[in-house]
């Protein structure tokens, strides 16, 4: 074997964002950009030396050539065994899953998400450790500190490692093994769910579809829901994977899986229907004519663990990250069992899960999952509810009111403004920021300010602390505004106000969410300036 040293420069730009390093793919190309960052997950990471590398990723454009990239470099920097999924596919999950299974050292997905992806959308690469979950902070400042010194990189010169077929190949000393994507992540899918209970009631007259949004999720839909559950086929829409996405933006909102959310409509609406996104870890789930905000569905979920064969006991706790609404909270209360509150990243789940302080966890951002992976998990939100309408027999409308009758209702809503500049965005922040200490006992819009901070977290389990994680303003009837700049965009910044109402009385808990926020939405705008600092009276997107 020829391993060989490549010199290269260090960028200033390789700081992992919310989950990950997120770039235009032309970025990723050109001049070792992707090199860098991998040596650098090699150079801090010493326990990928002799250990195993999972490796996949959600087959955008770019996918294969980088992961071809990533076999040579791992083989030159001592890597023993490589996993890597089928032509280079896995989703987000699996990849958790497969770490987890074969007690893998870490692992390299290859994504960024619900972002387009094609020649001039993005791509994205990311660590996860050994427990299958985001590099917690540490390690990824460690990453980047080592990005910013980088010199000289490693590779072997030899050819592409074929990744039609299973099968076990070498690269130098490293074994490459090429694994079915699906099959292990359907395995442990079979183990928590009552997949008898849902074969029965797809077997009935109840009728779904599923959007895989031409993004990684297609092949596992297809496996599990139609092939394993006996889904009607054509259940499955959008379902072959493609470089570009269809040249869709693969992210499950109202907003970008319209075509799905018109199959719910009207009387020949489906009973439901699901989607997630560019690598499986989101999720979006609707019933006839009816929208489950991401976090009623953590909060249901939640509820309604007892119906899943693995939580018939109960789960010890749950979390959501702190701009998700407190629906949760409310059942985690009522059924006595631990609640958290995080900041926005997966990662920040991580030491409870391990922990066992929790198992199940969400945020509003379409993610859900629990303690099966250390991701979110589309198609786990898929199954958990379908498992639980099967097992109740009511509809998925039903279930959600008769959960707002119980508990009260959090009306919920986001508004992003997309694609802004990015100082103006700092500055909205900061001005933000400079008046918090003045707002709590203040009058806005007749509400009464109770609490305003800039949130800060600590760990629980290890004790560090992650700053300025959003801005939150609260009201003394409950309800709350969160402002914060997303970590996941490439372009510019994106803005979030995030707005929150309880109704406890069943028969106020009919209006539009639009409308039950409306004059918070006024209050926020007011607040933060919006108009003023960056010339948007509305938002782009609506969730
Ligand atoms: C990522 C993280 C999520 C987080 C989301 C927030 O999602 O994995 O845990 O909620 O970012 O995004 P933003 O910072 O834009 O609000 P994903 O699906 O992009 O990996």
């Amino acid at each position: 074997m020829t391993v060989i040293t490549i010199p290269t420069q260090p960028f200033q730009d390789q700081r992992p964002g919310t989950s990950g390093l997120r770039k235009r793919v032309d970025r990723f190309r050109h001049d070792n950009y992707l090199q860098n960052f991998v040596q650098a997950v090699f150079d801090t990471q010493r326990e990928l030396v002799g250990g195993t590398l999972v490796l996949g990723g959600d087959g955008r454009f770019f996918n294969r050539e980088a992961i071809q990239i990533i076999l040579r470099m791992a083989a030159a920097n001592g890597v023993d065994r490589a996993i890597v999924g089928q032509n280079g596919l896995l989703s987000t999950p699996a990849a958790s899953c497969v770490i987890r299974k074969y007690a893998a050292a870490g692992g390299l997905i290859l994504s960024a998400s619900h972002n387009p992806g094609g020649p001039d959308g993005d791509f994205g690469i990311k660590f996860n450790t050994a427990n299958g979950g985001p590099a917690p902070e540490g390690v990824t400042e460690a990453i980047y500190g080592r990005t910013l010194e980088i010199a000289e990189y490693h590779s072997i010169e030899s050819g592409d490692v074929c990744l039609d077929q299973v099968g076990s190949h070498t690269a130098a000393q490293m074994q490459v093994e090429v694994v079915d994507p699906v099959r292990d992540y359907a395995e442990l899918m079979a183990s928590i769910f009552d997949f008898g209970a849902i074969r029965a009631l797809l077997a009935g007259d109840f009728r779904m579809r599923f959007d895989a949004m031409h993004a990684i999720t297609g092949p596992y839909a297809k496996r599990i829901l139609e092939e394993q559950l006996g889904a009607a086929p054509g259940t499955v829409i959008n379902g072959e994977p493609l470089e570009d996405f269809g040249g869709h933006h693969p992210d499950p909102n109202l907003v970008h899986a319209a075509e799905l959310v018109a199959m719910t409509k009207g009387l020949d609406g489906v009973d439901f229907a699901a989607a997630s996104d560019g690598d499986g870890d989101r999720n979006m789930i609707l019933g006839r004519d009816f929208f489950v905000t991401p976090s009623d569905s953590l909060a249901v979920l939640a509820a309604n663990a007892t119906l899943i064969p693995a939580h018939r006991s109960g789960i010890p706790g749950a979390a959501r990250s702190m701009p998700t609404s407190q629906a949760v909270d409310r059942v985690a209360a009522a059924i006595g069992i631990k609640h958290f509150e995080t900041p926005t990243g997966w990662k920040f789940f991580g030491n409870l899960l391990d922990a066992g302080e929790i198992a199940f966890c969400g945020e509003e951002s379409f993610g859900t999952g629990s303690n099966h992976v250390r991701e979110k998990d589309g198609l786990w939100a898929v199954l958990a509810w379908l498992n639980v309408l099967a097992v109740r027999g009511q509809s998925v409308a039903e279930i959600v009111t008769e959960h707002w009758r119980e508990y009260g209702r959090n009306y919920y809503s986001r508004h992003d403004y997309e694609e802004i500049e990015s100082g103006a965005a700092e500055d909205l922040m900061a001005q933000l920021r400079a008046r918090l200490q003045g707002l709590p006992g203040s009058l806005l819009g007749g509400l009464e300010v109770t609490y305003a901070d800039d949130f800060r977290y600590t760990d629980p389990i290890d004790g560090s602390s992650s700053e300025h994680q959003g801005v939150r303003v609260g009201f003394n009837d409950g309800s709350r505004i969160v402002f914060r700049l997303s970590g996941t965009g490439t372009v510019g910044a994106t803005l979030r106000v995030y707005l929150e109402a309880f109704e406890p009385h069943p028969e106020k808990q009919q209006l539009d969410p639009q409308d039950a926020l409306a004059s918070l939405i006024t209050i926020a705008n007011d607040l933060a300036q919006i108009e003023q600092r960056i010339g948007r009276s509305t938002p782009d997107v609506i969730t």
